[in-house]
C-alpha cells in the first residue's frame, strides 16, 4: 500500500494589508478615497450594530445573536464588489453584509428578537433567508446561480458558509454541481477557526480548507479574511468569472471568531485568552483605519466621528423597533403551513383559548 502523504499543493493566501498595515503597492486595487471611506463606514457600523445587540441581548431584548467581532472586513469584503443584480446567500453571523446590502437594520433587530417580519429579505434586495440549519443553504444558493445561467442573465451568487458547515455534505454536493455544471457562484468559505467549541483541527484532516476546492475543480484562493482590500479584490474577480460565464470559485477567508459563538455560548470554559490575544492585533478595523490615516484621508478625528455617528445610527434603528415590533401572539402559529395540520390545529385552539382566559390581546 502506498503510504506517501498526498501533495495537496501549496494555495497562495493574497493578503494586501499586511498585519502592520503596509500596502502591497503592486495589488492596490485603486480604490477611490470616497470608496475607502464608505468601506470604512461599513466596518464601524457593523461593529457598533455587534456591540449594541450584544448588550440589548443581555438585557432580555433580543432571542438570541451570533456575534461577529474581528470579522467584519471578511464580511464586508464579500458584499462590496456586488451589484444589486447579483444575490447573496448570508449565513447567521451575515449581519455586517446584510446592513450593507440594504436590509435596515430594525428588521435585523426584529428578526433577532423573534418577530417574523424580521426574517424575509428586503423585497428590494436580493438576498436569500439564511438557514440555522448549516450548509443547508449553500445548494439552494447554487441553484439560484443555475437559474441566472439558463436564464443568460451576467450575474453571480456569493454564498457565505462556515469552517463547521464545510463537513456537511451539502456543501460537498453543491461545490461539485457547480464545478460541474459552471454554476456562476462564489462560495466564500469564511474560516473563523471554530464551530462552536470545535476548533478547525478537530473538523479537518487538512490545514486548510482551500484544498476542498481544488478535489472538486474548483479554482481556489485563501485570502486574509481580516483584510478588506484583500477580500474584495478576491471576490470582485470571482465575481467577474462567474459573470463572465466561466464557473464557481472558492474563496478561502482566514480570519477569527474573537467573541461569542452566539449569546448562548461561553468560550472561556474551551478556550483560552492566549489564542485569542494574536488575532487583537490583526483588527481589521484598527489596520484599515492606520492604512487610511497613513494615506492621509481619515484622521483619529474622523475616525471617533464616524464612530460616534454609526452609534447615534444604530441607537436610531434600536428606537424606531421599539415603537415599531408589536408583539401579536395570537399570530404565533401562523407563518409556517399553508394549512396546518389537525394536531397544531387543536394546539392552536387550546392557545388561543388561553390567551382569551388570561385576557391578552
Ligand atoms: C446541520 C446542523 N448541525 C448542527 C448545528 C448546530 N450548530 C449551529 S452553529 C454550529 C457551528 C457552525 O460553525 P461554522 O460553520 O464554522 O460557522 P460559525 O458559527 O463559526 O460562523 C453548529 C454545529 C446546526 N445548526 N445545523
Ligand atoms: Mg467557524
Amino acid at each position: 500500500m502506498d503510504t506517501t502523504p498526498i501533495d495537496l499543493g501549496h494555495i497562495e493566501v493574497l493578503q494586501i494589508l499586511d498585519e502592520h498595515a503596509q500596502l502591497d503597492e503592486a495589488l492596490d486595487p485603486g480604490y477611490a478615497p470616497e470608496q475607502l471611506l464608505r468601506m470604512h463606514r461599513g466596518l464601524v457600523l457593523t461593529r457598533a450594530f455587534d456591540q449594541r445587540m450584544l448588550t440589548m441581548q443581555r438585557q432580555g431584548e433580543m432571542g438570541t445573536f451570533a456575534p461577529n467581532l474581528g470579522q467584519e472586513a471578511c464580511q464586508l469584503g464579500q458584499v462590496i464588489p456586488l451589484t444589486r443584480d447579483d444575490w447573496y446567500s448570508p449565513s447567521y453571523r451575515s449581519f455586517g453584509a446584510q446592513i450593507w446590502r440594504g436590509w435596515s437594520m430594525e428588521r435585523l433587530f426584529k428578526l433577532w428578537s423573534g418577530y417574523h417580519e424580521g426574517f424575509p429579505p428586503p423585497p428590494d434586495v436580493n438576498d436569500l433567508p439564511f438557514s440555522i440549519v448549516i450548509g443547508s443553504h449553500v445548494l439552494p444558493a447554487v441553484g439560484v446561480a443555475m437559474g441566472m445561467r439558463y436564464r443568460n442573465e451576467p450575474h453571480c451568487m456569493v454564498v457565505n458558509y462556515g469552517d463547521g458547515a464545510s463537513s456537511q455534505g451539502a456543501v460537498s454536493e453543491a461545490m461539485n454541481f457547480a464545478a460541474v455544471n459552471k454554476a456562476p457562484v462564489v462560495f466564500v468559505c469564511e474560516n473563523n477557526g471554530w464551530a462552536i467549541s470545535t476548533p478547525l483541527g478537530k473538523q479537518s484532516a487538512t490545514s486548510n480548507l482551500a484544498v476542498r476546492g481544488i478535489g472538486f475543480g474548483v479554482p481556489t484562493i485563501r485570502v486574509d479574511g481580516n483584510d478588506i482590500l484583500a477580500m474584495t479584490t478576491a471576490v470582485e474577480q470571482a465575481a467577474n468569472r462567474a459573470r463572465n460565464g466561466e464557473g464557481p470559485m472558492l474563496i478561502e477567508a482566514i480570519t477569527y471568531r474573537m467573541s461569542l459563538h452566539t449569546t448562548a455560548d461561553d468560550p472561556t470554559v474551551y478556550r483560552s485568552q492566549e489564542l485569542v490575544d494574536p488575532w487583537e492585533a490583526r483588527c481589521p478595523i484598527v489596520r484599515f483605519e492606520t492604512y487610511l490615516q497613513r494615506k492621509g484621508i481619515l484622521d483619529a478625528e474622523d475616525a471617533e466621528r464616524v464612530r460616534a455617528e454609526c452609534d447615534a445610527e444604530v441607537i436610531a434603528a434600536r428606537d424606531r423597533f421599539r415603537t415599531d415590533a408589536v408583539a401579536r401572539p395570537r399570530e404565533i402559529f401562523d407563518h409556517i403551513y399553508g394549512e396546518l395540520p389537525a394536531e397544531l390545529e387543536a394546539q392552536k385552539q387550546a392557545y388561543l383559548d388561553r390567551l382569551d382566559r388570561k385576557g391578552v390581546e
